[in-house]
C-alpha cells in the first residue's frame, strides 16, 4: 500500500475522470476541490511527526476516498447490492448492512458549492447543511452520486427542511426521530426502525432475516469495538497517536469497507500498544490534553483539532459523533427472533445523546466521565456557527464543567479559513490558562 499526500485521487495513478463523468460530477470543480484537499491534507496531516505506521492505509484510504472507494461502490452495484448514503450516526446501518447494502457517510464538512446551497437556503444555515447541499447542487460528491437513497432524519430543524429540498434532486427518505427519551418516544423510534426495515426490503428487494441480521449488527459493532479500543488507547500518557491522526480514524469510519477497516483499525491498535509498552508517544508528558466535545467533524474539517495541536496541545478524545458518541454503545448480540434484534436496535440507538433532545443530560455526565477518564486539562467547546443545539446546549455544559472546575473554551465557527488567526489567538490563551 503506498503511502499518498493526495485526496481523492486528483493526480496521478489511475484515471478515474471517465467514472466521475458517468456519476455526473463537474469534473472541473471537482479537480479543483481534489487539488485543495489534497493541498491541505499535505499540510496539516503528511508534516505531523512520528506518526503511527498504519496510519499509512488510512492515507491511503484518504488518498482514493473519490477514487478507488467510489470504483468499489460502483462494482458492488454491479452485483445488485444497494449503496444507501446518511447524514447522522441514528441511521441504523445494521440493516443495510443484513441485506448486503453499503451506507456511506455524504460529503459534509467542507465550504464547497456554498453560492449554489444559499440559493436554496438561508445564509445563516449551519456549514454542516450548506456544505452537503453545496456538494450536491455543484455536482462534487461521487458518494451521493453513488448512492440508490438517501437517508435523512429529523434531528435539528435545519437538517429536516433541507431534504425536502434535496428530495427535489435526489431521492431523501426521512426517519422521524424524537425529541424526548420516555416509553413514547422509545415505541415511535421502534416503528421508525420497522418502517426503515421494510423500506430497505423494498429498495433491495432482499429480505432482513434473523441470520443476516445477526450478521449485520456483528459487522457494525465490530467496527465500534475496533474504534473504543483505539479510544481507549488514547488514555496513555504520552497519547501513542495524535487527536488528528485519531480523528480521521473515525471520519473514514463513514465510508471504508466496514470489514477491511475493522481489521486496519485493530492493526493500528496493535502497533499503538507496543508504542505504549515502549513509552513512544507522540507527545512530550505535560502537554495539554483537550477533549473537543460538541459537533460532528466530517472529512475534511481538520481546522479546531489542527489548531489545537499545532499550538502545543493534544486532543485526547472527541465527544462527537465522529467520536464517542457514535462509537461507545454496542447492539447486544443474543437476540434469536427479529423482534428481540429490532429492540436492541432500538435501545441501543435511543442512547444517542445528540443536543437535538430535551433534556439531555446523559450529554453532560457523559462530558464529565470523559474529562476523568482521558485525564483532560480543559475541554474545547465546538459547535458549528448557526447550529442551535450545540451552540445553545454550551451553556449547559460550561456550567457542570465549572462545577467541577474544569476549564471549558467555547468555539462557534464555519468550515472557511478567515477566522484561523483569530481562533489560534483564543485557544493559544486558553492553553495558557489551563498550563496554570
Ligand atoms: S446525532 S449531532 S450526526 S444530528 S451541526 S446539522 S445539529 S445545525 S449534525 Fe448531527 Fe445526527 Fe445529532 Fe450527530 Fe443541525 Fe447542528 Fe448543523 Fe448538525
Amino acid at each position: 500500500m503506498e503511502k499518498s499526500d493526495r485526496v481523492g485521487s486528483a493526480s496521478g495513478g489511475k484515471d478515474y475522470r471517465p467514472m466521475w463523468k458517468e456519476l455526473g460530477l463537474n469534473l472541473e470543480a471537482h479537480d479543483q476541490l481534489l487539488n485543495v484537499l489534497g493541498q491541505a491534507y499535505k499540510d496539516i496531516y503528511m508534516k505531523q511527526e512520528n506518526r503511527p505506521k498504519g496510519m499509512q492505509y488510512l492515507d491511503f484510504v484518504i488518498s482514493e476516498a473519490h477514487g478507488l472507494r467510489i470504483e468499489e461502490l460502483m462494482e458492488t452495484k454491479k452485483k445488485g447490492n444497494k449503496v444507501v448514503g446518511t447524514f447522522c450516526v441514528y441511521v441504523p446501518e445494521e440493516l443495510i448492512l443484513a441485506v448486503g447494502g453499503t451506507c456511506v457517510g455524504l460529503c459534509a464538512g467542507a465550504e464547497i458549492g456554498i453560492d449554489e446551497a444559499e440559493k436554496v437556503l438561508p445564509r445563516n444555515t449551519c456549514a454542516l447543511i450548506k456544505s452537503f447541499m453545496g456538494f450536491k447542487l455543484a455536482g462534487l460528491c461521487p458518494y451521493i452520486q453513488a448512492s440508490d437513497l438517501v437517508v435523512g432524519e429529523t434531528t435539528c430543524d435545519g437538517k429536516k427542511k433541507a431534504y425536502e429540498i434535496l428530495n427535489d434532486y435526489k431521492e431523501t427518505y426521512v426517519m422521524e426521530i424524537p425529541q424526548m427519551k420516555t416509553e413514547r418516544d422509545r415505541t415511535l423510534w421502534r416503528g421508525e426502525i420497522v418502517q426503515f426495515k421494510e423500506k430497505v426490503e423494498q429498495l433491495t428487494g432482499r429480505k432482513i432475516t434473523v441470520e443476516n441480521l445477526r450478521q449485520g449488527i456483528k459487522i457494525a459493532n465490530d467496527k465500534r469495538l475496533a474504534l473504543q479500543r483505539l479510544s481507549r488507547l488514547r488514555k496513555a500518557t504520552p497519547p501513542p497517536i495524535s487527536g488528528l491522526d485519531a480523528l480521521l480514524v473515525n471520519q473514514i469510519a463513514f465510508y471504508d469497507d466496514p470489514l477491511r477497516f475493522t481489521k486496519s483499525v485493530n492493526d493500528l491498535c496493535d502497533e499503538l500498544e507496543d508504542r505504549i509498552k515502549k513509552g513512544i508517544g507522540v507527545i512530550k508528558n505535560g502537554t495539554p490534553r483537550i477533549l473537543v466535545s460538541g459537533s460532528p467533524m466530517a472529512v475534511p474539517n481538520w481546522k479546531v483539532p489542527y489548531i489545537i495541536e499545532t499550538s502545543g496541545a493534544i486532543v485526547v478524545a472527541e465527544e462527537s459523533c465522529v467520536g464517542e458518541r457514535s462509537t461507545r454503545d454496542l447492539i447486544k448480540e443474543d437476540g434469536n427472533t427479529l423482534d428481540e434484534m429490532i429492540d436492541a436496535i432500538t435501545d441501543r440507538y435511543m442512547k444517542i445523546d445528540c443536543a437535538c433532545f430535551t433534556p439531555n443530560v446523559e450529554r453532560t455526565d457523559h462530558i464529565l466521565e470523559l474529562v476523568k477518564e482521558f485525564k483532560a486539562d480543559g475541554v474545547v467547546h465546538y459547535s458549528i456557527q448557526f447550529c442551535t443545539p450545540y451552540t445553545v446546549e454550551a451553556h449547559k455544559v460550561e456550567k457542570a464543567l465549572q462545577q467541577k472546575g474544569i476549564p471549558m473554551l467555547k468555539i462557534e465557527t464555519d468550515y472557511g479559513m478567515e477566522d484561523m488567526g483569530q481562533l489560534k489567538t483564543r485557544i493559544e490563551a486558553f492553553l495558557e490558562m489551563v498550563r496554570k
